[in-house]
């Protein structure tokens, strides 16, 4: 006879809510194996985004080997590619978070089984659910503290969320193929059972309760019921749409923006005017030094197949001056509606440097000495698009301070982190 007194959480009497069993289980699977698979997309696709392949200052992990086997040429259209692609994997991230608390409280009983192995099968098993578990708690803590105003996990953002997510996925690739015909079946049992109810073949049931007792999940000795399954799922459904009410917000502008109280970033835009829009960095708080970006004192320096020219300001107001309305999309998933850019288009300045057809890529840098983003390197299709500029001004004024006084880049569906502010020095083509 098994101990049922509920003792130890190993104990099988230990946990009693009588929400626990397969059906409430199979519901928050399914929702995550859904939800996860777009994130797991969409974060890959921002990987790509950042053209790691191109040069060492985009390459945040290079260890990747094989895991970088799907990198692309990210495209330049449509130009709210990478608003939409990064906006979802963010918001879709906070959205699942109570369904993925839902989702370990209701197996919760599983991590407790004693004893630890009873085969080397049972054994793998466990080992692939600890990866999970751990995994996708790994990549939800390092995902939110990472739009986080100030990042407060140690180490780099980037190895740990990249190299975390292949080992969470490979883990949830594993589970998935294991569990999704059981939630299936487990959800078409339920279904069936209600139908036979309505039917008055046997007497009242609530949320298809009955035919779980095999399931380990299912407490031996139920407390009596607070809420029904489906209340709760309702519940663990509005703190989903709760999170979602609170965040979705910035990645528009304007009243929208303000109802994401729950995001940095979010809030009220930062001032009014031609540059009152998100601002990711201050220049006080990269170390501009504001004698720097004084017109006399700087000069743009772009190297390429016909020497090094300096360029100022003036010189390049003297060039032809093109448009393109562009939004800023940052990889913590805020982002802008398109602002009107207006400077010299990237294949213009490629041109000087001495590649009058086929533009290369460029390396280009900034007049901050330190810092992860302090540089950046530009994919030839990029250069090549005449969306692509060195902004001088936005929305009809110059450049404020922190937006890139006396020049930034813009480049249209990249990253935000691909649109270097304070613009020091391009070189264009061997990017080694
Ligand atoms: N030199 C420099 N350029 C930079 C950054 C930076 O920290 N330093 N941040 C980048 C990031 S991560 C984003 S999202 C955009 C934000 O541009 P904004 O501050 O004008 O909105 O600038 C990019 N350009
Ligand atoms: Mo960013």
């Amino acid at each position: 006879m098994r101990d049922l007194a509920p003792r130890l959480p190993s104990s099988p009497g230990f946990w009693r809510s009588p929400l626990r069993g397969p059906w409430f289980t199979s519901v928050l699977g399914l929702v995550l194996l859904a939800g996860i698979t777009v994130l797991f997309v969409t974060g890959l696709l921002s990987y790509a985004a950042y053209n790691p392949g191109l040069s060492p200052v985009n390459d945040k992990t290079p260890d990747k080997g094989i895991l970088g086997f799907y990198l692309f040429a990210w495209p330049t259209g449509p130009t709210w590619l990478y608003r939409l692609t990064q906006g979802v994997h963010v918001t879709l991230g906070l959205t699942l978070i109570p369904v993925l608390l839902a989702k370990l409280w209701s197996v919760v009983p599983r991590l407790f089984t004693l004893p630890p192995a009873r085969s080397v099968a049972h054994a793998l098993e466990r080992i692939s659910l600890l990866l999970l578990v751990g995994g996708a708690l790994f990549e939800f803590a390092t995902g939110v503290l990472n739009i986080q105003l100030d990042y407060l996990f140690p180490g780099s953002f980037y190895p740990l969320h990249f190299y975390g997510a292949w080992v969470f996925f490979a883990a949830f690739v594993a589970h998935a193929v294991l569990k999704t015909p059981k939630a299936l079946r487990n959800l078409r049992a339920m279904r069936a059972e209600r139908g036979a109810d309505t039917d008055g073949a046997r007497g009242a049931d609530t949320d298809g309760a009955r035919g779980e007792e095999a399931d380990d999940l299912v407490s031996p000795r139920p407390a009596p019921p607070t809420v029904s399954r489906r209340g709760a799922l309702w519940f663990v459904g509005g703190g989903s749409l709760l999170m979602f009410a609170t965040n979705a917000g910035r990645s528009f502008d304007g009243p929208l923006r303000a109802t994401a109280v729950l995001s940095p970033h979010g809030g009220p835009e930062p001032g009014n005017g031609p540059n009152g829009f998100q601002i990711n960095k201050t220049a006080a708080h990269v170390g501009i030094d504001p004698a720097e970006t004084r017109d006399d004192a700087w000069r743009l320096v772009v190297t390429g197949r016909a020497g090094t020219l300096r360029l100022s300001r003036a010189d390049l107001l003297a060039m032809e001056q093109h448009s393109a309305a562009l939004p800023i999309a940052c990889v913590e998933g805020w982002s802008t509606s398109d602002q009107w850019w207006r400077g010299v288009r990237l294949r213009d300045l490629a041109a000087r440097a001495g590649f009058e057809e086929d533009p290369p890529d460029v390396f280009v840098e900034s007049l901050q000495r330190s810092g992860a983003f302090r540089s950046g390197a530009l994919r030839a299709n990029q250069v090549a698009d005449p969306r692509a500029l060195l902004a001088l001004s936005v929305n009809g004024e110059a450049l404020s301070p922190d937006h890139g006084y006396p020049a930034r880049i813009i480049v249209p569906a990249a990253p935000g982190v691909l649109n270097t502010k304070w613009v020091a020095r391009m070189t264009f083509g061997n990017l080694g």
